[in-house]
């Protein structure tokens, strides 16, 4: 048993959609909820004007009856309401009449730092716009929406994930990172930043050392690296921990099987050990620029200006929030093959008599 997500949808297409397979019967979703996330991803300093048009409303299309999952697929969708503004430009079927709208002329000159160039490349697209809109970090609010679900199921287990934002254009509180912000506006440039995500009330034990792929540090460092623009992950103190000594480094076991320090994350030798799963990522400044950076002109070998289209300035507070999701989809997925379960009693019968045997108090 184990959860599954499959999404599909491009930035300017009509919609997004998810698939997520694995799901217990009778988990009961909560709408606001997940439109909350959803909304919270949207929000932040420094976003594209995109965001005050979008909605991001979720619809469930099945997998779902009253609010309690069925334990079948669960089908999701979020509408692109821009779509409207490209119906020609991103027909999915050929379109009839005069161009109009956005999306009609090709893209060829890609941006550095953008899947323009090797999306182009790899698929073989003369017009990037069919690598790039994929690429988009539009995507991530599918992942939002499933890290929501995930967190209802992490939720019956007691376990709370949250991500925040450590720093934004080297800034580490709220005046600066506005201050930032707004100068890299004016300079027609973008930032980078770094988020942090800490899920409490994970047991001990989920995933596993024997085998490289089940490890659980590993997943979730993987699913965090694959958010658009991160280049970055550490769990727990990282880096640092390749400067400190051993002494320093590792978190001594007390009574009752707690540690006073938190160094390891809640992760060792990929299983969680229950502490706090602690895990940051650093984003690269986004790639469009309103100050263009050169380029190629895929179509002439023209050196150019990259391409500018609207964009945002940062979205390190939006990397926060699909972070969240990510590492919550990592936890229940972890948390869905250790216990098992069609319904959503078993599994959460299967934790209560795990943590009874390891005598685990929180
Ligand atoms: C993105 C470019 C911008 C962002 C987009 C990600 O899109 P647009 O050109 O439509 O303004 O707003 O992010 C979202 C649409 C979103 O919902 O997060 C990119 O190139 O990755």
């Amino acid at each position: 048993m184990t959860l599954e997500l499959t999404t599909a949808g491009e930035s300017h297409g009509p919609a997004l959609v998810g698939i997520v397979l694995g799901l217990p019967a009778g988990l009961k979703l909560d709408r606001a909820a997940i439109d909350r996330d959803l909304a919270r991803r949207r929000e932040g300093y420094g976003r594209s004007p995109r965001q005050e048009l979008e909605r991001d409303e979720v619809e469930v299309l099945a997998g779902l009856r009253h609010g309690l999952t069925l334990g079948t697929p669960l089908a999701l969708v979020i509408r692109n309401r821009d779509h409207s503004n490209w119906a020609f430009g991103m027909n999915p079927w050929p379109p009839e009449g005069d161009p109009s709208g956005k999306g009609t002329t090709a893209v060829t000159l890609p941006r550095p730092g953008h899947a323009d160039l090797a999306g182009s490349l790899k698929f073989g697209h003369a017009d990037a716009r069919n690598a790039l809109e994929r690429a988009s970090a539009r995507q991530t609010a599918m992942l939002v929406a499933a890290g929501s679900v995930a967190k209802a199921l992490l939720a019956e287990m007691g376990v709370t994930v949250r991500g925040r934002v450590l720093e934004i254009g080297g800034e580490s509180d709220d005046d600066g990172w506005a201050r930032a912000t707004e100068a890299a506006r004016e300079d027609r440039d973008t930032l980078g930043g770094i988020v942090e995500v800490a899920a409490e009330g994970v047991p001990p034990g989920l995933g596993s050392y024997a085998e490289r792929g089940l490890r659980l540090d590993a997943r979730v460092a993987a699913a965090v690296m694959g958010i658009q623009a991160v280049k970055g992950v550490e769990i727990g103190d990282g880096f640092a921990l390749a400067r400190a000594r051993g002494s320093e480094a590792h978190d001594e076991i007390e009574p009752g099987l707690r540690r006073a320090t938190n160094r390891a994350g809640g992760l060792e030798a990929g299983v969680t050990n229950g502490e706090a799963v602690v895990v940051r990522a650093a984003m690269k400044p986004l790639s469009t620029l309103m100050q263009p950076l050169r380029s190629v002109d895929l179509a002439t070998g023209e050196p150019g200006e990259a391409l500018v289209e609207r964009s945002d300035v940062q979205a390190v507070e939006a990397l926060a929030v699909v972070a969240e999701a990510a590492v919550a989809w990592e936890l229940a997925r972890a948390a869905r093959e250790k216990y098992g379960g069609d319904a959503l009693g078993d599994f959460v019968a299967a934790h209560r008599a795990y943590l009874e045997r390891i005598d685990w108090q929180r």
